[in-house]
């Protein structure tokens, strides 16, 4: 059941380190290779970041079969009363749902899988189009994320008092959240492309700068919001909204289309 600021109010963090596969991780553009030395430096900032904001890190050991397992939200998603393995719709990730169900199981006390739908359950999900408010679940359909996915996550967390509502992630935009994330449990930074979709309505909104849209992807974990740096309009606007900002370099998980949230997976555990 959503309480106030339990979408993110948090005390642990499962990371996983990069592999030297990410140099083959997917991407949308071609913008070079991430260089895999600078990727784990920047992963061992992000990982001191949640550390300073309070969280217990546990970070697995990179898997060099999956090039984007280092981008652990897509394969599950962490509640206060459980855990639920997703089913990535990229083929390449979806065996990274099974790798990361052990770790849930050390953690949580109820590890869900999604029920199989339909004839063939091809029910897909991906985490990145997940976003947890204080209110609901909001879910964007996206080329990853499929409605027998979205309809198998509503079945899976029912029980828990979630209500999962289906939004659309824009054309041609990787996941929901590349183009937002949560301030609080029911304020937004967002696009203007998505804002314009009329989804959030309800909520408060807070549009990143124009010419900014990467900068949309920010993680609010317990008093400060995680942004990737190079955004300085943005990073005032949110400042200027009253939240402490913690700027991460992210060049390397950038060129693999990856941010913020995709390098983390946050819950509350058991007190
Ligand atoms: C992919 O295309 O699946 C990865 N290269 C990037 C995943 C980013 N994940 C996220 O936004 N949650």
């Amino acid at each position: 059941m959503p309480t106030p600021e339990q979408s993110f109010r948090f005390t642990h963090a499962i990371l996983r380190r990069p592999a030297n596969s990410i140099v083959d991780g997917l991407r949308a553009i071609d913008t070079g290779t991430p260089d895999i030395a600078l990727f784990r430096e920047h992963h061992a900032a992000y990982q001191a970041a949640l550390a300073a904001a309070g969280l217990a890190t546990t970070v697995l050991e990179p898997l060099e079969e999956f090039p984007d397992s280092v981008f652990v939200e897509d394969a599950a998603l962490c509640l206060p009363e459980g855990a639920v393995v997703l089913r990535p719709g990229a083929p390449s990730r979806l065996g990274e749902a099974v790798m990361i169900a052990p770790a849930l199981r050390e953690m949580f006390g109820d590890v869900r899988h999604l029920p199989a739908l339909g004839d063939h359950g091809h029910g897909r999900i991906e985490g990145g189009d997940v976003l947890v408010t204080d209110r609901e679940i909001l879910v964007g359909r996206s080329a990853r994320t499929n409605g027998a996915g979205i309809e198998a996550l509503r079945i899976a967390v029912r029980d828990w008092g979630y209500t999962v509502r289906e939004l659309t992630t824009p054309p041609d935009v990787l996941h929901f959240k590349t183009d937002c994330g949560l301030l609080d449990g029911d304020t937004i930074l967002t696009t203007r492309r998505l804002a314009a979709g009329g989804h959030l309505d309800g909520y408060a909104l807070v549009p990143v700068a124009e010419g900014e849209e990467a900068a949309a992807n920010v993680v609010r974990i317990n008093d400060v919001v995680l942004m990737p740096a190079g955004f300085p309009s943005t990073a005032e606007t949110v400042r200027d909204a009253g939240y402490a900002v913690v700027e991460l370099a992210n060049s390397e998980a950038a060129k693999v289309d990856g941010g913020m949230s995709c390098l983390s997976l946050r819950f509350r555990g058991a007190d």
